[in-house]
């Protein structure tokens, strides 16, 4: 436009200097090449999760919500009643009324780093819930935020195993984050997904009918179209395999051939094989997970799972 015409700056130059270009620039780089997970989530992104939460093999989602369904009294009881609920990541948002009924919750507090997809939410929960009061905070909740003033003690809420989505080490800054941001005499209900067998694990990451391919793949999609990307994308396939060592699924995209494209005029080759590393999801065991509590400054106060032992769904005090 104009305006960039004048500063001497043209598309491209702004394109360079978001964050996803750093990233994808950086981490097609490396001798492994690399793309950190968070940038799935474009609108068509998002969308795909949302299907992907509806998977017969996707279990976590489900299961989650019929622990919040069955432990919704001792919830109430552990994390309090009427305390404002700060929610990390808040998405589409749909296991927090459940949260919100079971603490008689009266202040919602979602933050989320899409601030049209959390406007959306939003305005379906006040629809629903005229007296519920909600502030939402569009900003991203791996960084150090501000909150609004709120009478504590408060309620963080971080469901879906988003936390088995960052390395050990970024886990326990993050945990030990939210503990300062929510501050004295403050809970955490936290859903942890669990170690199980791989088989069950890698289908949940590979479906039948390849919704969880799609969603790898519009990656490549959402480079090719935000940062002039001439990736040749049938060459790629997806993959998930289950790390026991590391206790994680991992998801790269395969190149099926050799095969050489340019992203933003930089040109990238890879070899028949070679893979682009997208997600990691750390699965804990329940002891696990409590170890990870402690790590980061919370004691776990009690946990819950379903009868298949799939999932994990914590309370853990400051
Ligand atoms: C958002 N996150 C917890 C999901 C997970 O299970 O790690 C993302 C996902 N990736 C593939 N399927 C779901």
């Amino acid at each position: 436009s104009e305006t960039w015409h004048e500063a001497g700056m043209t598309a491209s130059t702004v394109a360079l200097e978001s964050d996803f270009a750093k990233a994808v620039l950086a981490g097609l780089s490396q001798t492994r090449k690399v793309i950190p997970a968070r940038y799935f989530y474009d609108m068509r992104g998002s969308e795909l999760f949302e299907e992907i939460t509806e998977l017969p093999e996707y279990y976590p989602t489900r299961t989650e919500i019929g622990l919040l369904r069955a432990h919704a009294d001792d919830l109430g009881r552990l994390a309090g009643h009427n305390r404002p609920v700060i929610e990390f990541g808040a998405g589409s948002a749909t296991k927090t009324p459940l949260l919100l009924d079971a603490l008689r919750t009266t202040t919602y507090v979602p933050i989320d780093i899409s601030g049209d997809f959390l406007e959306e939410a939003m305005a379906g929960l006040a629809a629903e819930r005229p007296a519920l009061r909600i502030v939402p905070v569009a900003g991203d909740f791996t960084q150090a935020l501000e909150l609004p003033h709120l009478d504590g003690p408060l309620v963080g809420f971080f469901p879906g195993s988003t936390i088995g989505n960052f390395d050990h080490a970024s886990a326990v800054d993050l945990l030990r984050s939210f503990g300062q941001t929510l501050g004295e005499g403050a809970r955490l209900v936290i859903g942890i997904d669990r170690k199980k067998d791989a088989r069950l694990l890698e289908t949940a990451y590979d479906d039948a009918a390849g919704v969880t391919a799609e969603f790898n793949l519009n990656l490549l999609h959402r480079i090719n179209r935000e940062l002039d990307g001439t990736i040749p994308i049938d060459v790629f396939s997806h993959c998930a395999v289950w790390q026991d060592s590391i206790g994680r699924i991992e998801m790269h995209l395969v190149a099926g051939r050799e095969v050489s494209f340019s992203v933003l005029g930089q040109r990238f080759t890879m070899n028949a094989g070679e893979t682009i590393h997208t997600e990691n999801s750390h699965k804990y065991s329940l002891e696990e997970a409590r170890l990870l509590a402690r790590a980061s400054g919370w004691e776990p106060l009690a946990f819950w799972t379903d009868p298949d032992d799939l999932f994990g769904l914590h309370v853990w005090g400051a």
